[in-house]
C-alpha cells in the first residue's frame, strides 16, 4: 500500500506529453468506425482562458472521452475565432500589430488549454484569421453571390461627422463615436447582405425536428424569426390633404378584426409619405430629424416615450368612406417591418393606447372579454389583448376574433380599388437579411473590386485569398484598410483600368458560421470542404456552448449550412444535431468598506456556525460578502484557471466543475468545494492502491462462483457502470459523479472488512477497482492513467474500451408488490426477490393497512401473483 500522496503537478504534464506523442486523440477521416463529432464553441483569443472555458471544454471532453471508449471515431477539434475588434484596440493602445497580438494570444491560450488535459485533435487546429482559412470563406462568398444568396443593399450605417468615417455598431457608444465623441448620424450606404430571409420559413419549420436542442433555444430562434400572419390593407388617402397627391397608404396588421376600433394611422419617420410631408412642413422635418437622432433600434423604441406628429393627412376607413383617420409620423413605427405604416387601435394595443392617451384621441373597445358587459366595458390605461367577442364593430359584432379576422380578410380581398384588391393576406417575418459589411481592418476581406467602368467586379477565384496588408497603421480614425496607401488600389481584372478593392471586411459571425465544417478536412487547400468527408463527419453530434449564442451564431450557422448546400459544399441543412447550453460559473463578490471590489485571492473567509465572515488576508480589514454573480473583471470575482491548476491540478478543477450543478445551470465557485474535490482525488488514489494490493490475491481466471460479499460488490460495480454510462450520454454529469462517489464508498466498505479477503472477493475488488477508474477517467483523465498503471493494466486508459455491463448483475435484489384486500389496493410491500409465498404472506398480513382493511375478519385466502400483486381475501 502506498502512503504517498497523488502528485498532480508531476503527473498531469507527464500524461499530457504521452497523449501528445502518441497522437491518440487525432481522428482519421478514413477510420471505418461510426463517427461521433463533439464540439465546444471555439474561443476568441483574448489572451487568457477563463474559468467558463474550463467548464465548457470539460463538458465536451467527458463526452468525447466516453464516446471514444465506446468505440466511436470521435472528432473533437479546436480552433480560434480570431478576427475582431480587441486586436485593433490593442494595435491602437499598445502599437502591436493585430496579427502579432492575435497569434501571441493563441500561443498562450493553447498552452493553457493543454494544461486542462483535453482530448483534442490538435492536428486540425486553425485560426479564422489564417489566410488558409479565410481564403475559402472568400470563395464561398463569391459562390453565394453567384447563387443570388449575397446582395448589395442600401443600409443605414453609423457616420461619425467629426472623424468623417463609418463606424461599426460597437464603436458607437451611447449614440456617440467612441473616439471623437461626436453625435453619430445615420447614412445610407451600400452594404453586402446574406439573404437569410430566403430560408426564413425553412429555418422555422426545421426547428421542430431539432429534438436534441433545448426548448428555450428553439423558442428564442422562433421569436427571432418572428413569423406573423396578417393582412396588408391599402387605405385610401384624402387627396386634398396629401403633400403631392398621394392616393393610398399600405399598412400591415395582424389584427384586422380591430378595424372598427381604429383611431389613427402612424407611419415611420423614414416612410416616403413622411419625407414628402416634411418637405412642406419644417416643423415635421425637425420632428423627423429628432426621431432619427434617437435611433430606431428595437430596444430604443421599446423604451422611449411614444411620440408622434400629426401630418394633417387624412386616411379613409376601408369600410366607411365618411370615416377619416389622422395620419401621424410616430417614433415607434419601423420602416423595416411590414410596410412601415400601421393603423392604431388603442383599446387593444398598449403602444397605441399610450399614444392616444398622450394626444387625446380616445379609444373604442371592439373586443369584449367573456363575462364582461359590453355596455360598461371601458379601457383606460391598460389595453386588452385577450380573447372575446366583437362589439362596436357593425357587421362583425358577436363574432370571435378569429371569425372577424377571416371576415375582414375575405371582404377586403374581394374589394377592388383600381384593379388591385384592397386587402391581401400576407406572412411577415421579423428576420432581416444579414448585413455583413464591417468598416474594419481585422476581418476577412470581402473579395470584391469596385471599378468606375465595370461597377462591381468579383475577385477571380485564382486570385484568392485577398489578404490583409500587414503594414496597416492605426493612428487615424476609421478603417485602416481604407487609409492604407496602396492596398486598395488595383487594376480591374475585367477592363484593366484602375479600380479599388472593397475595404469593408466581413462580420466575424461569418467566420464562425462554418468553422465546424472546415474541421472535417482542414487540409484541403483547393476547396472549403471535401464534400464526401464533410457529409460523413457532419453534422456535429453534440455542440456545447453558452446560451448567449442561442440566436445569432446558431441561426447564422444554420443559414450558412443551407447556403453551402445550395452551392455544393455540403449535402445537409442542419449543422448541429444536438445542442447543449451550459450554465455560467458564478462567484460571490467581495467589497471593502469604501465600495471597491477585491478579488477572492485577497480574501479569507471564515465560517462560524451559520455565519460567514470575510477579511483581507493581509491587514485583516473587514470585507462585505456581496451577491453571487457572473464572474467579471469589474466585480473582481474571477478565479484564474492557471492558479487553480497550479494549486490543485486540472483533474480537481474538472471534477469540481462537473460535480456541483447540472451542466445547464450556473455553478457557484467555492474554494471549500474545490478543496473537497482535491480530498476526493487523494481518497480515490488510496482506494485504488489498496485495491491493487488486495487484487493480488485474485486468480487470473476468476472464481467458479461468487459469495454474497463478492456478488454485492460486483452488483455495485455494474450498477454504477450502467448509471454512469447513461448519465454521460444524457450529459447529466453531476448525477454521474454522485454515482461514482457512492460506488467508491462501496469499494471502500469491502476493503475495510479485512486485509485477507477470500479469492472471490479479491477478484471482485480487482474488477471493481478497474471499473471505478474507468468511470472517472472521462472526468479526471490524468489520475485515471496513473491509477490504471497501479492496477497493472495494459496501455493507456485513454485508449481502453469502455467496460462491458453484465446485465444480469443489474437485476434488483428485492421486488415491490401491490397489496390488495378484496381487490382494492391498500398499499405495497417490498420483499427479497427470492422470497417464497409463505414469507410474502406473512409480510403482507403484518401490514397495518391490511389489518385495518380486514377489520378483524378472518383471512380466507391469500393469492400471490408472482412479482406483481398480493390479494388478501377476507
Ligand atoms: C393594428 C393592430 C391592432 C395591431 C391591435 C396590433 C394590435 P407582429 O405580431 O410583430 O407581426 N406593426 C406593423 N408594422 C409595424 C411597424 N413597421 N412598426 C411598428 N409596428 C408595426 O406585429 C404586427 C402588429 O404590429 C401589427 O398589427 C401592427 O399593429 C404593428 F389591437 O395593426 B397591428
Ligand atoms: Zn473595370
Amino acid at each position: 500500500m502506498t502512503s504517498e500522496r497523488y502528485n498532480a503537478r508531476e503527473s498531469e504534464p507527464r500524461w499530457q506529453r504521452q497523449w501528445d506523442e502518441k497522437a491518440i486523440f487525432a481522428s482519421k477521416n478514413d477510420d471505418p468506425r461510426p463517427k461521433y463529432y463533439v464540439l465546444e464553441m471555439f474561443p476568441y483569443p483574448s489572451g487568457r482562458i477563463h474559468i467558463g472555458h474550463v467548464r465548457n471544454y470539460t463538458l465536451g471532453d467527458v463526452l468525447a472521452r466516453y464516446m471514444r471508449a465506446k468505440g466511436f471515431n470521435v472528432l473533437h477539434p479546436m480552433g480560434w475565432d480570431a478576427f475582431g475588434l480587441p486586436a485593433e484596440n490593442a494595435a491602437i493602445e499598445r502599437k502591436v500589430a493585430p496579427k502579432a497580438w492575435t497569434y501571441d494570444n493563441i500561443a498562450a491560450m493553447k498552452k493553457q488549454l493543454r494544461s486542462i488535459g483535453l482530448s483534442l485533435d490538435w492536428s486540425r487546429e486553425f485560426a479564422t484569421c489564417d489566410p488558409s482559412y479565410y481564403k475559402h470563406q472568400q470563395k464561398m462568398f463569391l459562390d453565394f453571390l453567384r447563387a443570388g444568396l449575397v446582395e448589395r443593399e442600401k443600409r443605414k450605417v453609423n457616420w461619425d461627422p467629426v472623424d468623417m468615417t463609418v463606424l461599426a455598431n460597437e464603436q458607437v457608444i451611447d449614440g456617440r463615436g467612441w473616439r471623437s465623441g461626436a453625435v453619430i448620424e445615420q447614412r445610407e450606404m451600400n452594404q453586402w447582405v446574406f439573404k437569410i430571409t430566403r430560408y426564413a420559413q425553412d429555418l422555422l419549420d426545421a426547428l421542430d425536428r431539432l429534438d436534441r436542442w433545448p426548448d428555450k433555444v428553439r423558442l428564442m430562434q422562433r421569436n427571432w424569426i418572428g413569423r406573423s400572419e396578417g393582412l396588408l390593407i391599402r387605405f385610401a388617402l384624402d387627396g386634398a390633404t396629401t403633400p403631392a397627391g398621394e392616393r393610398e397608404l399600405k399598412i400591415f396588421t395582424t389584427r384586422p378584426d380591430t378595424l372598427f376600433g381604429a383611431k389613427f394611422m402612424a407611419i415611420s419617420a423614414d416612410h416616403p409619405l413622411a419625407q414628402a410631408a416634411a418637405a412642406k412642413d419644417p416643423k415635421l422635418a425637425e420632428f423627423i430629424a429628432e426621431v432619427k437622432r434617437i435611433g430606431t433600434a428595437q430596444e430604443i423604441i421599446d423604451t422611449a416615450e411614444k411620440q408622434g406628429f400629426d401630418t394633417g393627412i387624412k386616411a379613409i376607413h376601408p369600410f366607411d368612406p365618411n370615416w377619416k383617420l389622422p395620419v401621424y409620423v410616430a417614433n415607434f413605427v419601423l420602416m423595416e417591418y411590414g410596410t412601415g405604416a400601421i393603423f392604431g387601435c388603442p383599446a387593444h394595443d398598449q403602444r397605441d393606447l399610450d399614444f392616444v392617451n398622450k394626444y387625446g384621441l380616445g379609444n373604442t373597445p371592439v373586443v369584449c372579454p367573456e363575462g364582461q358587459d359590453p355596455k360598461t366595458f371601458v379601457i383606460t390605461d391598460t389595453a386588452y389583448d385577450g380573447e372575446g367577442h366583437m362589439i362596436n364593430s357593425r357587421f362583425l359584432d358577436g363574432m370571435t376574433i378569429e371569425q372577424a379576422k377571416e371576415d375582414v380578410a375575405k371582404r377586403l380581398e374581394n374589394e377592388l380599388r383600381g384593379n388591385a384588391p384592397v386587402g391581401e393576406r400576407q406572412v411577415n417575418f421579423r428576420l432581416r437579411d444579414w448585413g455583413i459589411s464591417r468598416q474594419r481592418y481585422w476581418g476577412c476581406p470581402i473579395p470584391i473590386i469596385h471599378c468606375p467602368k465595370c461597377d462591381v467586379v468579383l475577385v477571380p477565384d485564382n486570385a484568392l485569398p485577398v489578404t490583409l496588408p500587414e503594414d496597416a497603421t492605426f493612428d487615424k480614425p476609421g478603417n485602416a484598410l481604407d487609409h492604407h496607401p496602396t492596398w486598395k488600389h488595383i487594376t480591374c481584372p475585367q477592363c484593366g483600368g484602375p479600380a479599388n478593392r472593397e475595404t469593408d471586411t466581413m462580420d466575424t459571425f461569418v467566420d464562425s458560421s462554418w468553422y465546424f465544417v472546415r474541421f472535417t478536412d482542414p487540409w484541403n487547400e483547393k476547396s472549403p470542404t471535401t464534400p464526401a468527408v464533410a457529409n460523413r463527419m457532419m453534422p456535429v453530434d453534440q455542440y456545447i456552448g453558452g446560451v448567449e449564442h442561442a440566436i445569432l451564431h446558431l441561426l447564422y450557422s444554420r443559414f450558412f449550412t443551407r447556403a453551402m448546400k445550395a452551392t455544393g459544399h455540403i449535402a445537409m441543412d442542419e449543422p448541429f444535431a444536438g445542442m447543449f447550453t451550459q450554465g455560467m460559473v458564478v462567484h460571490e463578490t467581495y467589497q471593502k468598506a469604501d465600495g471597491t471590489y477585491v478579488t477572492p485571492a485577497e480574501v479569507k473567509v471564515e465560517v462560524i456556525g451559520n455565519e460567514r465572515r470575510a477579511m483581507m488576508i493581509y491587514g485583516d480589514e473587514e470585507i462585505t460578502i456581496g451577491p453571487i454573480e457572473k464572474m467579471s473583471k469589474s466585480k473582481k470575482n474571477t478565479v484564474d484557471p492557471d492558479d487553480i491548476i497550479a494549486t490543485y491540478g486540472a483533474d480537481v478543477a474538472r471534477w469540481f466543475m462537473l460535480s456541483d450543478s447540472p451542466p445547464d445551470r450556473d455553478v457557484i465557485w467555492s474554494d471549500e468545494r474545490v478543496q473537497g474535490a482535491a480530498r476526493f482525488v487523494q481518497r480515490l488514489w488510496r482506494l485504488v492502491n489498496e485495491s491493487a494490493e488486495v487484487a493480488k490475491g485474485a486468480s487470473a481466471a476468476g472464481p467458479a462462483s461468487f459469495g454474497a460479499e463478492a456478488l454485492a460488490l460486483r452488483k455495485a460495480a455494474h450498477g454504477a457502470l450502467d448509471k454512469v454510462s447513461s448519465g454521460i450520454e444524457r450529459l447529466h454529469f453531476n448525477v454521474c459523479l454522485a454515482h461514482i462517489r457512492e460506488f467508491a464508498n462501496a469499494v471502500a466498505e469491502t476493503l475495510a472488512k479485512g486485509n485477507k479477503p477470500a479469492p472471490d472477493v479479491a477478484w471482485a475488488v480487482r474488477e471493481a477497482a478497474a471499473i471505478l477508474v474507468q468511470l472517472f477517467a472521462p472526468m479526471m483523465p490524468h489520475l485515471a492513467e496513473e491509477c490504471w498503471q497501479v492496477l497493472g493494466q495494459e496501455g493507456l486508459i485513454s485508449e481502453a474500451s469502455w467496460p462491458q455491463i453484465e446485465r444480469d448483475l443489474l437485476v434488483e435484489d428485492s421486488v415491490t408488490l401491490v397489496v390488495q384486500v378484496n381487490g382494492k389496493k391498500r398499499g405495497d410491500v417490498t420483499v427479497p426477490r427470492a422470497a417464497e409465498n409463505p414469507q410474502i404472506e406473512a409480510a403482507v398480513l403484518a401490514l397495518d393497512a391490511v389489518k385495518a382493511a380486514l377489520g378483524g375478519k378472518p383471512v380466507r385466502k391469500v393469492i400471490v401473483v408472482p412479482m406483481r400483486i398480493v390479494n388478501v381475501v377476507g
